[in-house]
């Protein structure tokens, strides 16, 4: 008896959630057709990213673990602008299952977010641990997307990525918009911003982008329509001759976009992290 007991009282919390549980409630949630396209998919995807993409492999500090986009101090740095309306979105799930930490559930949902809106398999682990406010990292870590391909690598390799990854990274922004409320900057990348595709690299490639006209910070729109967008830091991948080669390969290619985006976004969401040694390797089944 003394050692049931024992045995139940140490189980991490994270051992007592059901994650495809998680992953089906959390792929529930996408679809809001009063929000912005119509999913949240895309800032999903964007949470999960700024949760992790403060990581310093230096120092060894920021990135995932311990949640702490969640606390003012971090969710207030101005890169993270308008991600409460993920975290809301998602706090339900938090209440429903009480022993997930919120570095796991937001890591997730940009899991759930890139598989549901028919992109790759992403591999995931669960067990980061939530940390305190204490925890939070500098402002000044994520990209600023008026800057260039010196920036975007300045900022990426001290995560600890080449520069191949951070070309097959870049491929997200097919999904979802910049809104002025959020980073003054405005309009989605293409015409399917909630459906994962290699559309970034392709529009990047195939479109004439020109200064866009207007009294917002400096970004680019197609000459055609006028209605897609390039951030600065976006068109360094068309200018730059060595992540050229890359967009110019994944434009060509979908299914090698796909197998190096998985790759490089299951490496970005466990940046820093001290796994558990007995935490399994989930590949989730996309739902029908
Ligand atoms: Fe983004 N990104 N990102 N980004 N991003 C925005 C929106 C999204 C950068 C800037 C911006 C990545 C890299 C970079 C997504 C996913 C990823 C916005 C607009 C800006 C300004 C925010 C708003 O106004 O709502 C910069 C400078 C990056 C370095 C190149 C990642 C690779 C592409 C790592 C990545 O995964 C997603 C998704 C969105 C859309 C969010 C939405 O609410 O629709």
């Amino acid at each position: 008896a003394g050692w049931y007991f024992y045995s139940n009282e140490t189980t991490p919390s994270w051992k007592k959630v059901n994650y495809n549980s998680v992953y089906k409630d959390i792929a529930g949630l996408l679809e809001d057709e009063d929000y912005d396209d119509g999913s949240y998919g895309p800032v999903f995807v964007r949470l999960a990213w700024h949760a992790s993409g403060t990581y310093d492999k230096k120092t060894r500090t920021g990135g995932s673990d311990g949640g702490t986009i969640r606390h003012p101090a971090e969710a207030g740095h101005g890169a993270n602008n308008g991600l409460e309306h993920a975290r809301d979105r998602l706090e339900p799930l938090k209440k429903q299952y009480p022993n997930i930490s919120y570095a796991d559930l937001y890591t997730l949902a940009g899991v759930v977010a890139v598989q549901e809106l028919g992109g790759p398999t992403v591999r995931w682990r669960p067990g980061r641990e939530d940390k305190t406010e204490a925890d939070c990292t500098p402002d000044g870590r994520l990209p600023d997307a008026s800057q260039g391909a010196d920036h975007v690598r300045d900022i990426f390799y001290r995560m600890g990525f080449n520069d191949q990854e951070i070309a097959a990274l870049v491929g997200a922004h097919a999904l979802g918009r910049c809104h002025t409320s959020r980073s003054g900057f405005e309009g989605p990348w293409n015409a399917s911003p909630t459906s994962f595709t290699n559309f970034f690299y392709t529009e990047l490639l195939n479109n004439t982008w020109v200064p866009k006209k207007w009294n917002g910070p400096f970004q680019y729109v197609d000459k055609q329509s006028g209605q897609f967008m390039m951030l600065p830091a976006d068109m360094a991948f068309k200018k730059d001759s060595e992540f050229r080669k890359y967009v110019e390969k994944y434009a060509a290619d979908q299914d090698a976009f796909f197998e190096d985006f998985a790759k490089a976004f299951a490496k970005l969401l466990e940046l820093g992290v001290k796994f558990p040694e007995d935490a399994p390797v989930y590949e989730f089944k996309t739902l029908e």
